[in-house]
């Protein structure tokens, strides 16, 4: 049988270059070998407030973004997390299987909690809970995720070994994937943060739909130092190293391999190169992306990959009802 591979995105704004390198491309990779389930976690997005309009053209977006990029509904089950409402149940099981010393060692909750937010949602505190919901639901083998969710899906080990021990054998304790390469792309104005979509302010992000002109613009203007010489060297040249990278990525090999080919440009050509090797990549998805992005093929995905979806996270929800004793009969 087939090996399953569950992940998600969060469409919190438009998906960038990060996004693509360190979790989609290697959803569309893995049709090949396993059955995936992907979702664009909408639940997820709206712990933190979204603008309705704002958040359903993103949502909109992502679709068309993963179907451009090669994910097929016909191999994958693609849907929205809040059309399978299975999700937000166990969701709340898992909350009362979890303790709150455990969410607040979480390092994107101590984050913001460090940098003085004071308007966090209850969601956003939930949100591992929810999230290990989103996975333990579908019995996957492995996560495909970024550096950055690693511990979440950690954490969704320690609470399916914890309803398997109080309970009995229920839930498959899934592996994270991390990709070797491209798996923490940093922004290109601060090579020390995180590409990130949500950071609408920050120049150093590449949107998936970027123009051209616009991704030469934001790689020329990407900060590097003043060493002058094209090396991997992550500590003193962040900015360098980073760019690396994002070539080594694109290309779909490892930063040793590219370097012979670049270590002696100046830091003008280097640029010039990384931007040619992001634009071959983004083009043709870019123009997938507009070729489908008004037809009906998006509503139809979601709509049959729901019902693909809701098969097997129901059966598993009852399962798990009947342990914790909430049915008091079988049906
Ligand atoms: P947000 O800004 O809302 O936190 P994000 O852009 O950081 O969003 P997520 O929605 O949290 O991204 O992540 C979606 C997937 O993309 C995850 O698997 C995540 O690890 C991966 N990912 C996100 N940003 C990057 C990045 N800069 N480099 C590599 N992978 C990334
Ligand atoms: N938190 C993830 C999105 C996400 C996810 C998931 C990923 C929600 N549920 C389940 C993998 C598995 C993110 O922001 N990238």
């Amino acid at each position: 049988m087939m090996k399953r591979m569950l992940s998600g995105i969060k469409p919190s704004g438009e998906l960038t270059l990060g996004n693509y390198l360190g979790a989609l491309r290697n959803f569309v990779n893995y049709q090949d070998e396993y059955e995936m389930v992907v979702f664009i976690a909408n639940l997820h997005c709206i712990t933190v407030y979204q603008d309705p309009k704002e958040l359903r053209q993103y949502l909109k977006d992502a679709v068309a973004l993963y179907l451009a990029s090669g994910l097929d509904p016909q191999r994958s089950i693609i849907f929205l997390q809040s059309d399978v409402m299975e999700h937000a149940q166990l969701g709340f099981i898992l909350a009362c299987n979890s303790y709150l010393g455990e969410m607040n060692r979480m390092t994107q909750y101590k984050d913001k909690m460090a940098k003085g937010e004071n308007a966090l949602t209850v969601g956003f505190y939930t949100y591992p809970t929810l999230m290990a919901a989103d996975i333990l639901i579908y019995d996957p083998d492995y996560v495909p995720v970024g550096d950055d969710q690693k511990q979440h899906v950690e954490i969704a080990r320690d609470i399916a070994e914890r309803f398997n021990n109080r309970y009995s054998p229920t839930f498959k304790v899934p592996e994270p994937l991390i990709p070797k390469v491209g798996a923490r792309i940093m922004s290109l104005s601060d090579p020390l943060k995180k590409m990130s979509k949500s950071d609408h302010q920050d120049k150093g992000v590449i949107y998936m739909l970027d123009e051209p002109a616009v991704i030469r613009k934001k790689v020329a203007s990407a900060v590097t130092d003043s060493i002058g010489k094209v090396n991997f060297d992550p500590k003193e040249q962040p900015g360098i190293a980073n760019l690396l990278q994002i070539l080594a990525s694109c290309k779909s090999t490892t930063v040793e391999a590219v370097l012979p080919e670049v270590g002696h440009l100046n830091y003008g050509e280097f640029k010039s190169v990384v931007s040619d090797a992001i634009i071959e990549l983004l083009e043709p998805i870019q123009k997938r992306y507009h070729e489908i992005v008004s037809t009906d093929l998006l509503e139809k995905t979601l709509y049959e990959g729901k019902l693909k979806a809701q098969a097997i996270a129901s059966r598993k929800l009852k399962k798990v009802q009947h342990k914790v004793g909430l049915e008091i009969f079988k049906r």
